[in-house]
């Protein structure tokens, strides 16, 4: 089935996609397996757009279709989550970059491992962060991009929470094209690849 989910999205077949989704989960798919398909399916449709063979209104559909399925995998999730919360982390996309896909499923999975998660959603400004991670006293920054055009905003972030005194709050960075090279040039602590990187890092910093 799985191929059969990754084909409906990359083909556009909206209403396919849901109702495959939904026979997945009913025959005992793992939510995650879900998931990862979602993910194969933006490869294959990221590189479509790449090579020039599709364009931002397939974009935004595939992006749509993702978030619905985000929508019917969440409460299947959310069953094996953990009453205790483990700490606290703001996350958001950085300025100038809209892309919240990703960011969402990250914040989801942080949640669902039991932090407490401050959502600020996306085009997220240095000073917002700042303002978020002072109020909620969090120890932990996710800052998002898919963007080249993001990593100045992340650079720019890590400074303005140097620049505010909070020198011990922990910076992860991630999305798209995200490697070393540019958490080094951001001056974040650590970068992630996937979501549940960004929750074994979270509870590395804060020791659970
Ligand atoms: C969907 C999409 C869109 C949608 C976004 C919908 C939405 N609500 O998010 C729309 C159509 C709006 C869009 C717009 C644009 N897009 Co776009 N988009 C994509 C696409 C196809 C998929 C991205 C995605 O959501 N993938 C699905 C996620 C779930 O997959 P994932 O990366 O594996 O997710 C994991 C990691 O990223 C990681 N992660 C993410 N964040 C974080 C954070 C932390 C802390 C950690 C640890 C981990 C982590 O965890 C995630 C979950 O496991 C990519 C191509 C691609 N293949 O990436 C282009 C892409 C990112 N877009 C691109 C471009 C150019 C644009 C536009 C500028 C187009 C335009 N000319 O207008 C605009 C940007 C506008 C803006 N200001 O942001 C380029 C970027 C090129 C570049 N290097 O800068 C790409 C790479 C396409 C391409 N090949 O050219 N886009």
């Amino acid at each position: 089935m799985s191929q059969q989910l990754i084909d409906a999205i990359t083909e556009m077949r909206e209403e396919d996609a849901l109702k495959i989704t939904h026979q997945m989960l009913e025959g005992g798919a793992p939510p995650m397996q879900v998931l990862e398909d979602c993910r194969q399916a933006m490869e294959v449709i990221g590189k479509r757009f790449e090579a020039g063979d599709c364009f931002i209104p397939e974009l935004i559909l595939a992006g749509e279709m993702l978030t619905q399925i985000s929508e019917v995998i969440k409460p299947r999730l959310q069953q094996a989550a953990e009453a205790k919360k483990l700490g606290k982390v703001v996350i958001g996309t950085v300025e100038g970059d809209i892309h919240d896909i990703a960011k969402d499923i990250v914040a989801f999975m942080l949640d669902i491992n039991g932090f407490e998660v401050t959502d600020l959603g996306v085009d997220v400004p240095p000073a917002k962060f700042v303002e978020a991670v002072q109020q909620t006293g969090a120890k932990v920054a996710a800052l998002s991009g898919f963007l080249t055009l993001a990593y100045d905003p992340m650079k720019a972030t890590v400074e303005a929470l140097k620049a505010a005194g909070l020198k011990d709050v922990k910076v992860m960075i991630g999305g798209g094209q995200i490697d070393a090279q540019i958490q080094s040039y951001t001056g974040a602590d650590a970068y992630g690849k996937d979501a549940m990187t960004a929750v074994n890092l979270a509870k590395g910093w804060y020791g659970v």
